[in-house]
């Protein structure tokens, strides 16, 4: 344990962050993944354990923008997060070693912490004759997630190829790709799929493993709830326009040019489930994500509708229908509960999760929404 003054110097060195921005983030992460009162200082405390976890990351059939997407995010740089708080002992693009070298370090990581360590695997694995389509060190993809898998504390598949197959799978398949659940039958897996996935999907996954000792709660396809429980459509900035009738009917024309909802455009946000809207992308601000930059929703996240659903096919449409009755504007002092105040509560539920979410994504940034410069 550290005394008052270590755990500064200990965030200052390790994420380049004063000692409040820190206790922020880990705040934001708290209500990112919806978690009680408190468990702020538990992340604090397990963010700055003396201790980290081993983890092995294996790459198979991916362009690497998963890793690409962590390394390329700017507020606070999330890399340094995530490397300072995980002890990264196997990942191919990363490492300056090569060959023998970095597969005996890899099998030398293993022994050491068996039992103990996280396996990452980004990309999908072929199984198609016997898995040749991709081998790493004379050894397929097939073979190494089994023997990784053995010793493994934790399993998190990274990316739509990892979690279902993802592109690699799009029809007609060639090589037979699949996700890593469909390789482990009967281990946990958790799933972070998107393509790339949101990196703070990921660093919350890993942040929660180090601060309780498990993953996080998970949907049926193995995706934490905190992060895909929501249709894209529900927090859509677009969706007074969908609502409204407003369409975009072509890429360029009017509609589009004044922001008119992507549905007839083809946008999957309707049959997506992801926080893309509430975290978005890089830092950069509002609209940073796909829908907020003028192009639909392929439903990367979710299987059978990314990389499978043409992209100008229509989406299925869910739970899109307003409700009967609408609360009257003004409510009358001492009526009691009425819809309106239970929506208002749901609300601002809601946007407990949401700004959460924010707050994580403006982390770094002053109040004018300016970088404060602060950079790993
Ligand atoms: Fe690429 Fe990752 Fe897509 Fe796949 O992200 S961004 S093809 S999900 O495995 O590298
Ligand atoms: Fe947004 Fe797409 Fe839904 Fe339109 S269809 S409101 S663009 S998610
Ligand atoms: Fe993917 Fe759609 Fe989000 S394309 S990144 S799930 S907005």
């Amino acid at each position: 344990m550290y005394d008052d003054t270590e755990i500064s110097r200990e965030i200052a060195n390790r994420f380049n962050l004063d000692r409040r921005d820190f206790l922020k983030f880990c705040a934001a992460m708290a209500a990112t993944m919806g978690l009680p009162k408190g468990a702020d200082a538990q992340i604090a405390q397990a963010m700055t354990a003396k201790e980290r976890p081993s983890v092995i990351w294996l790459h198979f059939q991916e362009c690497t923008g998963c890793t690409e997407s962590m390394l390329r995010a700017e507020h606070p740089t999330i890399e340094k997060l995530i490397l300072e708080i995980i002890s990264l002992d196997y990942h191919e693009t990363l490492f300056a070693a090569a060959g023998h070298q970095v597969e005996a370090a890899r099998e030398a990581a293993m022994k050491k912490n068996w039992g103990k360590y996280v396996l990452v695997i980004e990309g999908a694995i072929p199984v198609k004759d016997n898995g040749i389509y991709c081998k790493v060190g004379g050894k397929t993809a097939l073979q190494l997630t089994k023997e990784c898998a053995e010793g493994a504390a934790a399993v998190i598949a990274i990316g739509s190829c990892a979690s279902w197959g993802g592109m690699p799978s799009t029809p007609p398949n060639p090589t037979g790709s699949t996700g890593v659940p469909e390789i482990l039958v009967g281990k946990p897996v958790v799933t972070i799929p998107g393509c790339p996935p949101n990196p703070y999907n990921f660093l919350s996954t890993v942040v929660h493993f180090l601060t309780f000792g498990a993953l996080p709660a998970v949907d049926d396809k193995g995706r934490p709830k905190f992060a895909y429980s929501r249709l894209i459509h529900e927090n859509c900035e677009r969706r007074a326009h969908f609502d409204a009738g407003r369409f975009a009917l072509e890429f360029g024309d009017e509609g589009h040019r004044k922001g008119y909802c992507l549905y007839k455009l083809g946008c999957k946000g309707p049959e997506t489930y992801a926080n893309c809207p509430a975290i978005l992308f890089n830092d950069v601000g509002s609209g940073s994500w796909p829908v907020g930059t003028g192009h639909p929703c392929i439903g990367c996240t979710e299987k059978g509708i990314g990389f499978a659903k043409p992209i100008h096919a229509l989406a299925e449409l869910q739970n899109q229908r307003p409700p009967v009755g609408y609360p009257r504007v003004v409510e009358e002092q001492g009526a009691g509960a009425s819809i309106g105040a239970i929506a208002t509560v749901a609300a601002v539920g809601g946007l407990a999760i949401g700004a959460g979410a924010k707050l994580v994504g403006n982390l770094g940034k002053s109040e004018d929404g300016q970088d404060s410069g602060k950079q790993g």
